[in-house]
């Protein structure tokens, strides 16, 4: 069996709104193991260089404001499959379009802002994976 690693961020609306547990719950339920977890508030160069391919749209500046509100809850999942197993219970970018069922389709909706608050965060391949996971714990390696 191989395994595979994932970063989830529960992001400030999640930890503003209560739903940091029932995030990890259902991370936990689906089967993947918590392998790290930090509750912090995200600086502007951590989140520069997480959002790097983000740069420039306008999106951009709105994100890193929202992003760097308040606390965030960093984990790295593992399980096979993780990255896109934990992409399935995420639910689509849009908490409007996400599928109910969904972190977002069940627990996000639009609130009209410039930036989609939706959430939760989940790295979308192994070569982000590894890098997300470096930014958030540099202690973990990859
Ligand atoms: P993250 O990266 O936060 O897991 O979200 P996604 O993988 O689902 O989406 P993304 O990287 O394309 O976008 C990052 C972040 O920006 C917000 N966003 C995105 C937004 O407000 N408007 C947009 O048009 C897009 C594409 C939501 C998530």
């Amino acid at each position: 069996m191989t395994t595979e690693r994932s970063l989830v961020l529960v992001k400030p609306d999640g930890f503003r709104r209560g739903l940091t547990g029932e995030v990890l719950s259902r991370i936990e339920a689906k089967g993947y193991t918590l392998v790290a977890l930090d509750v912090l508030t995200p600086t502007r160069e951590a989140l520069a260089a997480h959002y790097a391919e983000h740069e420039g749209k306008p999106f951009y500046e709105p994100l890193v404001e929202f992003m760097s509100s308040g606390p965030v809850t960093a984990v790295v999942i593992e399980g096979h499959d993780s990255i896109k197993g934990f992409r399935s219970l995420a639910g689509a970018t849009n908490p409007t379009e996400a599928a109910p069922g969904s972190i977002r389709g069940d627990l996000g909706r639009d609130w009209g802002l410039k930036v989609q608050e939706n959430i939760v965060h989940g790295s979308d391949s192994p070569k982000s994976a590894a890098r997300e996971i470096a930014i958030w714990f540099p202690h973990l390696g990859s």
